[in-house]
C-alpha cells in the first residue's frame, strides 16, 4: 500500500482525534524515520520526548526482547523480578525514596493528585473533599476528564463536562503574586509544569519555580512538577527543576522513561507523601509489569551511558545559536531550554511545517504560530546543521 491508501484506510476507520501531518512512518532508528516510500526525515519531534535515546535503540531493544522470552505481565497480584531494580535505579538517579509506576503520563498525573489529596487529609488534617490543588494557565497534563477540568484550552475540555473547578484552582504561569492570591486554608499542591510543552515552549521566568517551593514550604503545600516531556534530559538537565536548583515533593515522569518501546510513567516523592496510599488504594493492571520495568531501567542506563542530558544541553545551545544566526525577519523568537526549542514565527507555523516535510524534516506546530524543535538527544551537530540548512531554506519562502 502507498502513502495515500494509508491515509484513507485510517480516515475511514480510526478516529479523527488528530490532524497529523501527512507522512506515514514505517522504520525509524535513531533521528531518522523513513516513509513508506521508502523517504527519509530527519525526526525533530522523538515521538513528543518520549524517543529522547532515539527511535528503537539497539540497547533498550536488547532488554525489551530478553524481556519478552522471559514474562511480560504478572498484574501486581504477585511480585516479579524487575520492578525491584526499576525502583532502586530510580531512587539512585533522582534521590527521591519511592516511586510509584503507571503507564500513560495521565495517569501518573492523576497518582500525583491523589497522593497530593492524601495527604493533605492523612498529614495535613484538611476536612474530607475540601482540597483544592493550584494549577497554571495554559497547562498541559493529559486528557483524562479530571485533568482536562483544569484546562483552560477549550480543544481540551470543551464538551467533555461537568467538572469540579473548585477543586483546581488557575493561576497565571509564571506569576508568583497571582500564585499567592490563589492560596487558601484548603490548599493541597501546586502542580505545574517547569517548562509549558504544549504552551509553546514557554520557559518561565527565572525565579518562579524557587518561588513556588519558598510558598509551598511556607504554607505546607506539595509542590508537585510534572517533568513527563520536560525531564530525563529533553530540557538539558536530568530535570528542567534542576535549573533552580529545587526539590519538588512529587515529581511526575514520563514518555523518555521507556525510550519510547513501551508506556511506562509514574510518581517519584519521599516516604511521607508516598506511604499515605495504602494497599488497595491505587494501581493499574500494567503499572510496574516485568516488560515496563525491564524497558525503563535500560532506557534510564542509556541517558547516562551516553550522556544524554549533558549532549541536550551542549547541543541545545549550538543549535538555538545556529537558529538565531538565520537573521529571517519572519523568526519573531528562538526559546526553550537544551534540545527543547520553540521556533516563534511572526505568521502561521503550519504551512512551513508541511513545506519541511516536504524537505524530509519532521516538525510540529503549535499555538499557530510555533514550530516546535525536539529531536531525539543523540543528534549530531552535522544533523544540526543539516535541520537549519532546511529552515534557512523553507523559511525564506512565502508560504
Ligand atoms: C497528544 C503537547 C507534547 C505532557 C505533560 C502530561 C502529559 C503530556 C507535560 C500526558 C503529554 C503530549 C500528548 C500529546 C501531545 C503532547 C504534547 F503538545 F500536548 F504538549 F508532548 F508536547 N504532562 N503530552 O506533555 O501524557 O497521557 O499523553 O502519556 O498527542 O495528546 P500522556
Amino acid at each position: 500500500m502507498n502513502t495515500q491508501e494509508f491515509i484513507a484506510l485510517e480516515n475511514e476507520y480510526g478516529a479523527h482525534n488528530y490532524h497529523p501531518l501527512d507522512v506515514v512512518v514505517a522504520d525509524a532508528k535513531g533521528c531518522w524515520v523513513v516513509d513508506v516510500e521508502g523517504k527519509k526525515y530527519l525526526d525533530c519531534l522523538a515521538a513528543y520526548s518520549a524517543v529522547n535515546q532515539g527511535h528503537c535503540h539497539p540497547k533498550i531493544k536488547e532488554a525489551f526482547l530478553a524481556q519478552v522470552d522471559k514474562v511480560t505481565l504478572t498484574s501486581r497480584a504477585f511480585r516479579n523480578d524487575k520492578l525491584p531494580l526499576l525502583y532502586k535505579k530510580m531512587h539512585e538517579m533522582t534521590g527521591y525514596e519511592m516511586f510509584l509506576p503507571m503507564n500513560s503520563g495521565a495517569e501518573a498525573v492523576e497518582t500525583a493528585i491523589k497522593l497530593a489529596r492524601r495527604w493533605a487529609y492523612d498529614v495535613k488534617g484538611l476536612a474530607e473533599d475540601t482540597a483544592e490543588i493550584i494549577v497554571a494557565d495554559g497547562n498541559f497534563h493529559g486528557r483524562t476528564t479530571t485533568i482536562v477540568g483544569f484546562s483552560d484550552d477549550p480543544d481540551s475540555f470543551k464538551g467533555f463536562g461537568p467538572y469540579c473547578k473548585e477543586a483546581f484552582p488557575m493561576h497565571k504561569y509564571g506569576d508568583l503574586e497571582d500564585l499567592k492570591s490563589k492560596i487558601t486554608k484548603n490548599t493541597a499542591a501546586i502542580l505545574v509544569e517547569p517548562i509549558q510543552g504544549e504552551g509553546g515552549v514557554v520557559v518561565p521566568p527565572a525565579g518562579y519555580l524557587k518561588g513556588i517551593a519558598e510558598i509551598c514550604k511556607a504554607n505546607n503545600i506539595l509542590f508537585i512538577c510534572d517533568e513527563i516531556q520536560a525531564g530525563l534530559g529533553r530540557a538539558g538537565k536530568l530535570f528542567a527543576h534542576y535549573y533552580e536548583e529545587v526539590r519538588p515533593d512529587l515529581v511526575i515522569v514520563g514518555k523518555a522513561l521507556s525510550g519510547g518501546f513501551y508506556p511506562v510513567s509514574g510518581v517519584l516523592a519521599d516516604k511521607e507523601v508516598m506511604l499515605t496510599i495504602k494497599p488497595g488504594e491505587h494501581g493499574s493492571t500494567f503499572g510496574g509489569n516485568p516488560l515496563a520495568a525491564a524497558v525503563a531501567v535500560r532506557a534510564l542506563e542509556v541517558i547516562e551511558e551516553e550522556k544524554l542530558v549533558e549532549r541536550s544541553f551542549e547541543m541545545g545551545e549550538y543549535f538555538v545559536e545556529r537558529l538565531n544566526a538565520i537573521g529571517n525577519p519572519k523568526i519573531k523568537l528562538v526559546r526553550g531550554r537544551g534540545l527543547w526549542i520553540g521556533l516563534v514565527l511572526d505568521r502561521k507555523a503550519r504551512p512551513y511545517c508541511e513545506k519541511l516535510m516536504q524537505e524530509g524534516m519532521l516538525c510540529k506546530d503549535t499555538h499557530e504560530v510555533i514550530i516546535r524543535i525536539a529531536p531525539p538527544l543523540v543528534i549530531t551537530k552535522e544533523e544540526i546543521d543539516w535541520a537549519v540548512e532546511k529552515l534557512t531554506k523553507v523559511l525564506a519562502e512565502d508560504l
